[in-house]
This record gives C-alpha cells, structure tokens and sequence, in this order.
C-alpha cells in the first residue's frame, strides 16, 4: 500500500516538474542589421519587439555566422556549421533532442540546411526549404516553387503574404497542441531578406521618411544607441567603408528610389514585428504568455549586395508587386549596421553581431536589463537542454552521437554571469574567418582587434602587438584543423602570399 502511494506520490510530482518546462519559441529574421528595431537604436516601428525587451533582456554581445546556411546549421546542431557539414547524421538537432524530452516541435519559415525539418524532429511545418522566396507568389529567387505544408506542396493563396502566412501557421499550430506538453516553435521569418517586397500601405508609412540619405541615418541611430545604452557612452562610430556613396551627390530621382528600397524594407521588418504582436497576444489569450520563453534575433548583418533585377528596373516595379525584385544597396546597409563595420558574410561585427531579445515573465528574475556577455548560436541547444531539463544522448536512433557545443544561457535569466566561451570560431566558406578569446579577435587570419576597447573594429593591432598577433594565430591554424580539417586556415596562407 505504502509503495503504491509512494509511486502515486512520485507520479503527481513528475507531472508537475513537467509541468512546470516552458514553451519556447525561438524567432529568427533574415540579414537584419545591429540596429533595425527600435529598442535598438531604430526609427522602425517596432512597438511589440520593444515591449518584449521592456520587460525581458535586451542581449547586446550575441553573434551568429553571417550568412543563412551557416547560422541555421550551427543553431539547429549546437556545433559549428564546419563540423556539421561533414557529419550532419550523427548531428542531433534542437527538435530531435526536445522530442526526447517529451516536447513537442513545431517549424514555420526558412529551413535552408540539411535534409527537411520533418526529417530531423519537428512533427508539424509550413515554409520552404530554399535560401528565398518571392513574398507574395513563393517563387524561389532560383526559379520554381517552394512552400510545403507539413511535406506536402502547398497551394498558395492570392492574398499571400510570406510573413503573416508563416504566422497563421504558428497560431494554428498553438491552437492543436496538447495541453499539457510544453512546446518547442522555431519561426524562421525570411524578412527583410531579398527580395524587399511588402503591401502597399505598409511602405507609404515610411516613404519619404530615408530622403536625408544613409549617414544622417548613421548619425541619428548612433546618438539613439547611446541613449538606449545599447553602446557605450565613449563609442566611436565606424568609418564608412570604401563603397559607401556620398548621398549628398545623388540626383533627386536617385534619392527618391532609394527612399523607397529603404521605406520597404522598413515596413518589412514592421510587419515581421506586427506578427510578433499576434503571436504574444495568442500567448496570453491562452493563457500560456507567462511560462513561455521568447528569443528574437537575426542570422547575419545586413546584406550589402544590390541585386535588384533589370526587368524590375526596366518597367518600374513597385515592391508590392509580385514581379519586382528590389534590393537596397551597402550605402544602406552600413546604416542598418550600425555602429559597426562590414555586412553579412563578413566576420567583423557588422556581419556577425545581432540585437537578441529574451522574454519569459515566470523564468527571467531581472526585466528590463541588458546582458553584454558575449554568446553565439551553438548555445541555444544548451539553453534548450537546460530547460527541457534532459541531457545530450549520447546515441541517437542507434548512432553514436557527434560532441555538442555550447554554454547554457539559463543563468543570464536571472542576471548570473555564465562561463565564457574558451575561443569561438568563425568561418564563412573558408574565406572569410574570425577566432575570438577573451577580449581578443583575430579576423581573416590577418588582423586583429581589443573587443573591449575597439568593437567598431577600427584599429588593428597585428603589427603593434607581434606576439598577441603570433598567438592567435597559432590557436587559429589549431581550431581549424579540428573543427574543418585546416582548410580555411591553407586557404588564408595562400591570399595572404598574394597581398
Ligand atoms: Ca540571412
């Protein structure tokens, strides 16, 4: 009798540790830059983002891999995205893992990485698998067509608009769950990638507002930023880079177009936040707000390549059409990058750093705060672990399983400092590299930075500080042998012949 009450007993108190896991829902925008919310610096409407940060924690030092595929690799595996190229099937992702766990996982948006999300642990999904899609018809920037519904060929509606779509997806999702089970959603919006598209009135609200050009813009979010406290009082503002145009010598009809690639993809990224607020109101609505963590961020800096197309140009496309192809170029993206240097696929910090949003009411005991902690996509699957409270199997499906990275950001929750990272690397296609210790950055195997004092990047001490230089490159040359086989360090001895 004791026994049975003793296991009675143990049952009720498991329910209720189950119970008590969060949801969590993790949201990633595409070639977003540093400064593009308004909490952040922004003259972007982002009233719902800014709220969640109002009562969450704004993450300052967060940086992902500079490019789509390399930052969704390393963020599903927990690894870096070397290691999970060559070795992706004993790789056991997020989903996966929470499965184990008992959560239940869900995908909408962007997959972009190896095999199909219902392949690697997510039971429900609607997006595409491509790198970009057309926003209002789904046509992959590759040609052909793209969007699934659970693996199944999705037929697109006439009013579609890939962003509120993927949203009517989360909130369908959320509305067939099982009570009773916490959950895992992944919402993987494409915006503000290319191509800029978004409904007419949505860009009327911004049309006009970019006309003083790209380095008024600079100027007027670095004074916001240090107002925020999101920089420090005593920053310096980067240098523009050598592409960046005067926008005092554009002619007027130049000016206005750029007004209006600028206006779009401003309200793309209003819209994205417009979503945000149905997803937060669907939380509390059910009930469920309170217990669910949130994290917002970007996969890379702000893109500099204009890859606007000529039939676009030709027959004057506006971007809420579905047969226009805008861009904007790295004039803008500078701006969007401030106050940093560089854009996606770069390893500075204009191409690695993202604003990062954590919001989770019953689990963060220091709202309002700023974490200023350096951390990195391979740490969400600790973090998730953490929470789910299970550990990494050590096999999975009868494979042995690949060494998973990552430091937890559980004690950032309640404003506990968490180990540091021992070195993170860096490395977008073997060209363009970085491997950070401590305060130290080494960037293209070539240059190198004091984070603490020289974010912006602006003064390389490679020739100043010989043996520092010396040292980081040594450890360079050894965390590429291990994590992709020295190939990107013999690619940077080869350009560095060539200079
Ligand atoms: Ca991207």
């Amino acid at each position: 009798m004791h026994r049975i009450i003793f296991f009675l007993i143990s049952i009720l108190v498991l329910t209720s540790v189950a119970d008590e896991r969060p949801n969590i829902i993790l949201i990633l925008v595409d070639d977003m830059g540093y400064s593009d919310l308004g909490c952040f610096g922004s003259e972007i409407n982002t009233p719902n983002l800014d709220k969640l940060a109002d009562k969450g924690i704004k993450f300052t030092h967060f940086t992902n891999n500079s490019k789509c595929e390399t930052t969704r690799t390393s963020l599903m595996s927990g690894r870096y995205h070397t290691e999970t190229y060559n070795d992706n099937h004993s790789t056991v992702t997020i989903p996966e893992n929470l499965g184990l766990a008992g959560y239940q996982n869900w995908m909408v948006g962007k997959w972009h990485i190896f095999d199909k999300p219902m392949k690697r642990g997510f039971e429900r999904y609607f997006g595409f698998h491509e790198g970009a899609t057309n926003f209002f018809n789904g046509e992959g920037t590759g040609g052909g067509y793209s969007y699934f519904d659970d693996e199944k060929p999705y037929e697109m509606p006439a009013d579609f608009y890939s962003t509120n779509a993927f949203t009517d997806y989360a909130l369908k999702y959320i509305d067939e769950r099982k009570k009773g089970k916490p959950f895992f959603m992944y919402m993987a919006y494409n915006a503000p990638h290319y191509p800029l598209q978004a409904p007419k009135e949505e860009v009327m609200k911004y049309r006009g507002k970019y006309m003083d050009g790209w380095q008024a813009l600079r100027e007027k979010r670095f004074k916001r930023m240090k107002e925020l406290q999101i920089i420090p009082q005593d920053m310096k503002l980067s240098k523009p880079e050598a592409n960046i145009k005067n926008w005092d010598k554009l002619s007027s009809e130049a000016k206005d177009d750029m007004d209006l690639r600028m206006a779009t993809y401003a309200a793309m990224i209003d819209i994205v936040d417009q979503n945000i607020g149905r997803v937060v109101k669907k939380l509390e609505d059910e009930k469920i707000l309170d217990n669910t963590l949130i994290i917002f961020l970007s996969d890379n800096g702000a893109c500099p390549f204009d890859r606007t197309r000529e039939p676009t140009k030709e027959n004057n496309y506006m971007p809420w059409d579905a047969r226009s192809y805008i861009c904007y170029p790295a004039s803008w993206a500078n701006a969007c990058n401030t106050p940093f240097r560089m854009y996606k696929q770069n390893q500075h910090e204009g191409g690695i750093a993202t604003s990062m949003i954590a919001h989770w009411p019953k689990g963060i005991t220091v709202p309002g705060t700023f974490n200023r902690q350096r951390g990195h996509l391979i740490d969400f699957h600790a973090t998730f672990r953490d929470l789910a409270k299970i550990n990494y199997p050590s096999e999975y499906k009868g494979k042995k399983s690949a060494k998973v990275r990552g430091i937890s950001l559980v004690p950032s929750f309640k404003g506990e400092a968490r180990p540091e990272h021992e070195f993170l690397y860096q490395n977008f296609a073997n060209r363009k590299t970085a491997l950070i210790i401590g305060k130290w950055k080494l960037v293209d195997a070539q240059e190198l930075y004091d984070l603490e004092t020289d974010r912006i990047e602006s003064n390389d001490l490679s020739q100043s500080k010989p043996e520092q230089f010396q040292y980081m490159l040594s450890q360079w040359i050894k965390r590429d042998k291990e994590l992709n086989k020295g190939k990107a360090s013999t690619q940077k001895k080869t350009n560095k012949k060539k200079r």
